[in-house]
């Protein structure tokens, strides 16, 4: 008997291919951020050209918009389609709550405003991210440039381990808002719910990366060629 052996790359081409067959003609699409969102993206794609599908996009990155024009997929902003059907997007951490950890894109702002308008989202993993919990995790919060030092400092008395995200230049990263990541680590005990909503309440917290009860299905590609949906 052979025994598939897939790398994490082509479990993410798995679950993405698995996820381009729940798109149906005449769908409005949010097209997520990422490694594995990309390859829905070319999944959807080669989908569009095989079946004449006529689809809506809009996307959570500037990046994502790049690469589906050049694919020839018909993207609009966000502004200007109706409600969202369906959105597919990647995940760094999602347990079996469907609860997630998004960010390490840096694009957790534009994927959570399209999350949340979007009537059904699903997430397409490798089988690294499936964790029984994301405490311990590292969270990625979204912040406005102006005080964020200060932030920063905050964030560091409450032994959240916080440090600024930064480019390959070793410059702080820049959103497509403009604004900066910081990472902080959730501490073993947190809770959750808690925890993110301290993190909103913060002066200058534009978005954190906990995504609760936010997904509708998650779906994993594994090492043995098979894929689980949550
Ligand atoms: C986006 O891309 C993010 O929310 C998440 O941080 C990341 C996952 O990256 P990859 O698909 O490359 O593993 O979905």
């Amino acid at each position: 008997m052979t025994e598939h052996v897939l790398t994490q790359d082509q479990q993410k081409q798995l679950a993405a291919q698995t996820a381009v067959q729940y798109i149906q003609d005449g769908d409005v699409v949010g097209l997520g951020t990422g490694s594995t969102a990309a390859h829905f993206v070319r999944a959807l794609s080669d989908r569009v050209q095989a079946e004449g599908l006529h689809l809506t996009c809009t996307t959570t990155s500037n990046r994502t918009t790049a690469l589906a024009q050049s694919l020839g997929l018909p993207v609009y902003p966000l502004e200007q389609v109706a409600t969202i059907d369906v959105t597919v997007d990647g995940a760094d951490q999602v347990d079996p709550a469907l609860n997630g950890i998004k960010g390490g894109g840096a694009a957790l702002l534009h994927e959570k405003v399209v999350a949340h308008n979007s009537k059904r989202n699903i997430w397409i993993t490798d089988e690294s991210k499936y964790q029984p919990k994301l405490n311990g995790y590292s969270l990625p919060v979204e912040v406005i440039q102006f005080g964020s030092e200060h932030l920063c400092k905050e964030l560091a008395a409450e032994g959240l381990a916080p440090h600024f995200r930064l480019t390959e230049n070793e410059t702080k990263l820049v959103t497509d808002s403009g604004n900066y990541i910081i990472d902080i680590k959730i501490p073993a005990e947190a809770s959750l719910t808690e925890l993110a909503a301290a993190l909103e309440m913060k002066v200058g917290v534009v978005e954190q990366g906990l995504f609760l009860n936010i997904c509708d299905q998650v779906i994993i590609g594994h090492a043995d060629g098979t894929v689980k949906t949550l």
